[in-house]
């Protein structure tokens, strides 16, 4: 398993974390604001509501990993900014959706009452709708890239956020709930809720940075492994930490009866689970050849957070 002491080991310079996500968040938020129409933009309330939930303290995790990714490849992250923003907002229309009644029905979401309980299901719903088609009209502003085409770029988010990953990934969960789930039907609901997004994230970081078919195929791997990893430690803290603490309700997987790795193999196989995933993230970094600090910092990060 990943420890501080592995990174601190090696002969580079400790790396700052939190500095590194403190200006890559400041950056992505300003290419956010950017990118979206003003409060002021008619019609007001869509701007409004889009802009709330956008701007409501996410942890920004998929963008600042998809900055991350261009960096690991030799890349600069103005390039990979766009994309990192188009990740977000797609990321933030799948919680609106999933915070409505007709889904998990929650009224926190980012230490914020939802979308709809501040602007009624209607406006939450379009909130959503509007994040995600901007997302690709971020994404097809963009310049450009030598190696991968907007037609490479725009299929691999809309694969991952679609019918077949992040979408499929809903529909199990809600299938399932109160209904008996095996741990192989649950990694296939983590696979495509979690894991496609945060997949999808680093290879267009790659992307940007125009890195190979090789470096591509690692980064998807680490974030296959982070997402699931991710997702694991995301059901240890809905039982270990209060909503406070967390931004959102806890409690609530016990609550909808859904199966989560904790109600399967318990708290403490869950955590070497969790830790074991991390170990394999790590290890599909090995092509970069200690070039993806940061993505390395952050995958030991993301298990051992607390919110
Ligand atoms: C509605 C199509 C559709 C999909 C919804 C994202 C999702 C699928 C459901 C939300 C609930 C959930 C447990 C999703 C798995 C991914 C996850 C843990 C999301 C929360 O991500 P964080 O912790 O959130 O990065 P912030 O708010 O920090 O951005």
């Amino acid at each position: 398993m990943p420890s501080q002491s592995r990174i601190a080991r090696s002969n580079r310079p400790p790396f700052d974390l939190h500095a590194y996500l403190d200006s890559r968040t400041d950056a992505v938020n300003r290419i956010l604001d950017r990118f979206l129409p003003t409060v002021a933009t008619k019609p007001a309330t869509i701007h409004k509501a889009m802009r709330y939930s956008l701007f409501a303290g996410g942890k920004r995790l998929r963008p600042v990993l998809c900055l991350a990714a261009a960096e690991a490849c030799g890349g600069a992250i103005e390039p990979a900014l766009p994309l990192a923003c188009a990740v977000e907002c797609i990321h933030t229309y799948s919680l609106i959706h999933d915070d409505l009644p007709a889904m998990d029905n929650d009224d926190y979401r980012r230490g914020k009452l939802t979308n709809h309980k501040v602007f009624g299901e209607g406006i939450a719903i379009l909130a959503g709708d509007g994040l995600l088609t901007q997302a690709f009209e971020i994404a097809a502003q963009c310049r450009g890239w030598s190696r991968y085409s907007h037609r490479d770029v725009i299929r691999e988010l809309a694969e991952a956020a679609g019918s077949l990953q992040l979408i499929a990934g809903q529909v199990a969960d809600l299938e399932g709930e109160g209904k008996k789930t095996s741990a192989a039907q649950l990694k296939y609901i983590h696979e495509r809720k979690t894991s496609a997004l945060l997949r999808c994230s680093v290879r267009l970081g790659g992307m940007s940075a125009n890195g190979t078919a090789a470096q591509l195929e690692a980064l998807g791997d680490f974030g296959y492994h982070v997402g699931l990893a991710f997702q694991i430690i995301d059901d240890i803290l809905d039982v270990t930490r209060t909503s406070e603490q967390l931004g959102k309700t806890a409690g609530k997987d016990i609550a909808a009866q859904k199966a989560t790795y904790p109600s399967i193999v318990g708290l403490e196989k869950s955590r070497k689970i969790a830790a074991e995933l991390t170990a394999r993230a790590f290890a599909a970094l090995k092509p970069f050849r200690g070039q993806a600090i940061a993505l390395e910092a952050l995958a030991e990060y993301l298990l051992k957070r607390e919110r």
